[in-house]
């Protein structure tokens, strides 16, 4: 006979079962120890227990959290505790470092100790994810028991936002730096300024804000297309805004009752045109004192341009504590400097060897500046270019490939690496994501980021200060938009920040799936991009089908029809296993919770045309990242999509395209199709001409068509994307080899790409 009741080791079981799958944080803490027995349980009389007003800020801040609402009680230290969540310091914990902690779960009582306050703050925040978020009270929510033991990796734990390209008001600064807190993040990096908005009042130099603030609106250019100052009496619409002092002290210390640094960034030398504009009389001048043009360039050789930055910088010190401030630095154009005669001279002067020298002279300047007045000065890693000040810290923005390189340098380095933590560029590549700057770096990307490049030799880790991700607001309008750009990223970027542990993508895709409703909750507009179904296609070399792979990044059920209609409808099936599809198919997918559809439809379209797998020959050779699987990328039934920088697409520099497609047998084919993308601002465009010749035997080839590319010259440069399938249609013409070529469009003064995919062959 069986049993009636279970074992009390099967009930042990159950339960320790059960409180590991319910502690989900999001970043993972270091050492998380579920324990068995009782769980603490909440009821009406339940409190929070201090003993040393140190730990009042973070009793607060428990106290607030929603539905909580706990009584704070005081005890003398060493009272024994009961029904309680006790907050305390215990400076026997200094190991743990000022942000650790350690939280202990058990039926009588929940324990928090830090070292110092700092720990006691995020201890909160892992409190807060543990308790429900719903406005129901929390009598009879109940805690299994555990211990935490938890401690950041990096100490600089950075987030950015420009709010030069676009304003963003003082209140959603606010959230903004609540969003931080809740993932344990500890610096707001604010870019105040950049070319084309001043957004911080100076009260010695009021023409930045009252003018520098604001720009004429105008219609269908981007706002740093023919930018232009807004002044009084201007009749034209105006956009803009900026943060008085008292906003600015205001956000200061809003930031640090969250731990929060907040450095800020005035550019320097470089991306301020917007300053020239209110003062053109610090313009670079030639030899007959005619002002050169507005690059956004201070005069290195004028001394009012330093005199200007140091008034505001003066007042910069004034508001904000910060050990570091940020110069900026990125990005300068420095032609003026070649013409201008005070640059000139202060060359002659110095003796220097070139115009990276001018930067240096004027980055050091603020270094020595800065240090003077007790502060750090950190810029992007262009600074580095000529001779930096060694006591200089630097912002590394390339990829993150190349971190080794920069940290042998020697400066101390925040790494927030473009490949990886650029929130600005695109999340999925769907064509349904909101137009951003470009670039592609998806929710799980950011999450197996590793900062610590392997190769690097131990003594210059310690150069590494931590980590940031950056938001640029070009394509970002406003508040809706910076959180759809920045969550879930965010999430990612808090566990690289701060767990130590071994990746666990699995793990952090079930957290996340948890911690959405609480986003939900909190009202923010996060990006459901991780739910947008992707298709992979494969080949199948022996049977030539096409293996159709359909994926969320995060755990979703998919939908798919392959009758163009729109799922989930009647004819949709769940989608359980890969597609094998014998011809070409359109596939429209859509992931799916609870009867809902979580985002657009997408479309992929499974091309099955005469030369997939075909054997490849290039005879160009593809440029540095652009190589893709080889000529075979032209063969394997694979589309590129609309981001040339996905590694789909095979990009040749400077030269002309050219492969050779042998098919299996003697094949009838009366079209080709040319898959391409232009981006004529990155240096890629159409081709100029495309050939199409055939063969029987891969020697003698004969010419059935070609195109040209017949725009009016010069082609503009602009930002925007397109793709293009050139076809060539013919009589139909058996044949085993095919040859096609592309000539790229030459453009004077400059390198080009032609970027070339799927070779379409019906
Ligand atoms: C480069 S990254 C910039 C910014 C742009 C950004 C767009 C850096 C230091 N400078 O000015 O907004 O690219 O992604």
């Amino acid at each position: 006979m069986k049993p009636l009741l279970p074992s009390a080791a099967f009930l042990l079981m159950a339960l320790s079962a059960a409180s590991q799958a319910s502690i989900r944080i999001i970043p993972e803490p270091y050492r998380i120890e579920p324990r068995s027995g009782q769980p603490f349980v909440f009821d009406d009389n339940t409190a929070i227990v201090l003993s040393d007003s140190a730990a009042l800020p973070a009793a607060k801040r428990l106290s607030s959290l929603p539905g909580a609402g706990l009584p704070i009680e005081w005890r003398s230290k060493g009272e024994e505790v009961k029904n309680a969540i006790l907050l305390e310091l215990d400076p026997k914990l200094e190991s743990l470092g000022e942000d650790g902690y350690t939280f202990r779960a058990r039926p009588q009582a929940i324990t928090i100790q830090a070292f110092h306050p700092a720990g006691l703050f995020y201890a909160v925040e892992t409190a807060r994810q543990l308790l429900p978020w719903q406005e129901e009270g929390l009598a009879g929510y109940a805690i299994p028991p555990f211990d935490i033991e938890d401690h950041p990796r990096f100490a600089w734990r950075g987030l950015h936002l420009d709010v030069s390209r676009h304003f963003m008001p003082v209140e959603f600064i606010k959230k903004y730096i609540d969003y931080l807190a809740f993932h344990k993040l500890n610096t707001f990096h604010w870019h105040l300024v950049d070319g084309i908005g001043w957004r911080i009042e100076v009260k010695s130099h009021p023409e930045l804000t009252d003018w520098g603030a604001w720009r004429v609106v105008k219609e269908g250019r981007m706002p740093w297309q023919d930018f232009e100052v807004w002044k009084p009496g201007d009749e034209r619409p105006r956009y803009g805004g900026f943060y008085t002092r008292e906003e600015v002290k205001e956000v200061v210390a809003y930031a640090r009752e969250r731990f929060i640094t907040v450095v800020p960034e005035i550019e320097l030398p470089g991306h301020s045109e917007v300053v020239f504009q209110c003062y053109p009389e610090l313009l670079c001048r030639d030899s007959l004192g005619a002002p050169l043009p507005n690059i956004g360039v201070y005069c290195a050789g004028n001394p009012d341009s330093y005199r200007l930055l140091e008034d505001v910088l003066d007042e910069v010190l004034e508001l904000f504590p910060s050990e570091y401030i940020h110069i900026g630095g990125d990005e300068v154009s420095k032609s003026n400097w070649a013409r201008c005669t005070r640059c000139q001279r202060l060359m002659a002067e110095r003796q220097y060897a070139g115009l990276d020298d001018i930067q240096s002279h004027f980055i050091n300047h603020f270094d020595h500046y800065l240090r003077d007045r007790g502060r750090k000065l950190i810029g992007w890693h262009e600074i580095l270019e000529g001779e930096l000040s060694p006591e200089a810290s630097i912002m590394y923005w390339g990829g993150a490939d190349g971190t080794a390189a920069y940290l042998r340098r020697g400066h101390p380095t925040v790494l927030t690496p473009g490949s990886h933590l650029y929130f600005d560029h695109y999340q999925s590549l769907s064509p349904h994501e909101p137009k951003a700057w470009g670039g592609y770096s998806p929710l799980k990307e950011v999450y197996e980021y590793e900062p610590v490049p392997e190769e690097l030799e131990e003594t210059y880790r310690a150069n590494i200060l931590g980590i940031q991700a950056n938001v640029w607001t070009e394509y970002i309008p406003g508040p809706q938009k910076v959180e759809y750009m920045v969550f879930p990223r965010i999430a990612a970027l808090a566990e690289v920040a701060w767990a130590s542990g071994e990746k666990d993508w699995p793990r952090f895709r079930e957290k996340l799936g948890g911690l959405l409703p609480r986003y939900d909750a909190m009202g923010i507009n996060y990006a459901r991009s991780a739910f947008r179904p992707q298709a992979s296609f494969e080949l199948d070399q022996d049977t030539k089908q096409l293996i159709a792979r359909l994926e969320t990044e995060l755990e979703a059920d998919i939908f798919y029809t392959l009758d163009g209609s729109e799922p989930p409808s009647p004819s949709a099936s769940p989608y359980t296993e890969p597609l094998r599809l014998d011809q070409s198919a359109t596939i429209r997918a859509v992931a799916v919770k609870d009867g809902q559809p979580l985002t657009e439809t997408e479309t992929f379209e499974a091309v099955l045309h005469k030369a997939r797998g075909a054997k490849v020959e290039l005879h160009c050779t593809p440029y540095g990242r652009y190589q893709a699987k080889g000529g075979y990328t032209l063969v394997d039934a694979n589309f590129g999509g609309d981001k040339w920088g996905n590694g789909q697409w095979l990009g040749i520099l400077n030269e002309n395209f050219e492969a050779v497609l042998e098919l299996d047998t003697l094949t009838t084919i009366r079209q080709v199709g040319f898959s391409c993308i232009e981006e004529t601002g990155a240096g890629i465009y159409f081709p100029a001409r495309v050939e199409v010749a055939v063969s029987e035997d891969g020697r003698h080839f004969r010419t059935l068509r070609s195109w040209q590319n017949n725009r009016p010259l010069p082609i503009p440069r602009t930002p925007d994307i397109h793709t293009q399938t050139i076809t060539l249609e013919f009589r139909p013409t058996a044949c085993r080899y095919l040859r096609v070529k592309a000539a790229y469009q030459p453009v004077e003064g400059q390198g080009v790409f032609i970027f070339v995919d799927e070779v379409v062959v019906e």
